[in-house]
């Protein structure tokens, strides 16, 4: 997969070349390419933003400056990726449309966003998300970026060490993962539960569905009324 992101600030996106991510794009699995916007500037100030039309606080970034490097960046396709708070959210089925693509651009707003004909035009050439990470405002999409790759870069083949993990993992079965336990079997007077040491593993099955089931209720109640018909059986609605 190749993956193109544009942004005012590139060493933002340092991380993407650390540990897990830095791996894939060493064995090839992935590659990264990060742009200036500034590059596409043409005057002396290196200008990417100016006032809001209608007036209010803060700056928009201009089109001039994002038309070209979006015309450059996307030359061969791709699906573009636009992190804004006002966007669609970004989920686990989402990180699994990601993973199917070829070739993804991101490109980070920053101050009140980008002007909005950016992203109608780019519309009218290939696929455009406008994206968002969750209910809070964040400075700028490169952050939000680096939350995408990641959850997005762990799904391609090759990339886990053990591929059983993300298939297990929170939200793929629609549930919260319940709690995991390491030695020793007593800790500061803690006791790890004794169903996961019987060696019983029907019984250690049942057992951490129910956790992962009271835990989803607890913290997650629009994730149990979200499940698909049919997906709890008798005993987990007991739970
Ligand atoms: Cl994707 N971008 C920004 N700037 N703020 C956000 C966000 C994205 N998601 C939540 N807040």
């Amino acid at each position: 997969m190749r993956i193109d992101v544009v942004t005012i600030f590139p060493e933002y996106l340092e991380p993407l070349r650390a540990a897990l991510l830095g791996r894939a794009i060493d064995r090839g699995l992935l590659e990264v390419d990060v742009h200036d916007l500034r590059d596409w500037t043409h005057d002396v100030h290196r200008a990417v933003d100016d006032a809001p039309y209608g007036g209010g606080p803060g700056m928009v970034m201009k089109p001039q400056i994002w038309g070209p490097a979006l015309d450059d960046v996307c030359a061969e396709g791709g699906r573009l990726v636009v992190p804004t708070p006002a966007g669609r959210p970004f989920t686990q089925a989402l990180a699994r449309e990601y993973a199917a693509e070829r070739h993804l651009v991101f490109a980070c707003g920053r101050y009140e966003g980008i002007d909005q004909r950016v992203i109608e035009d780019a519309a009218g050439r290939m696929p455009v998300d406008e994206v968002s990470i969750g209910d809070y405002v964040l400075v700028g999409g490169e952050s939000a970026v680096l939350v995408i790759v990641e959850a997005v870069a762990r799904l391609l083949p090759g990339v886990l060490g053990n591929p059983v993990s993300a298939e297990q993992d929170s939200f793929s079965g629609g549930l919260l993962e319940g709690p995991s336990y390491t030695r020793p079997e007593t800790w500061r007077g803690l006791a790890v539960p004794e169903v996961l040491r019987s060696g019983n593993h029907a019984l250690i099955d049942r057992w951490r569905r129910d956790q992962a089931l009271e835990r989803t209720a607890r913290r997650r109640p629009d994730l149990i009324r979200a499940l698909p018909e049919g997906s709890l059986d008798a005993h987990d609605r007991a739970v």
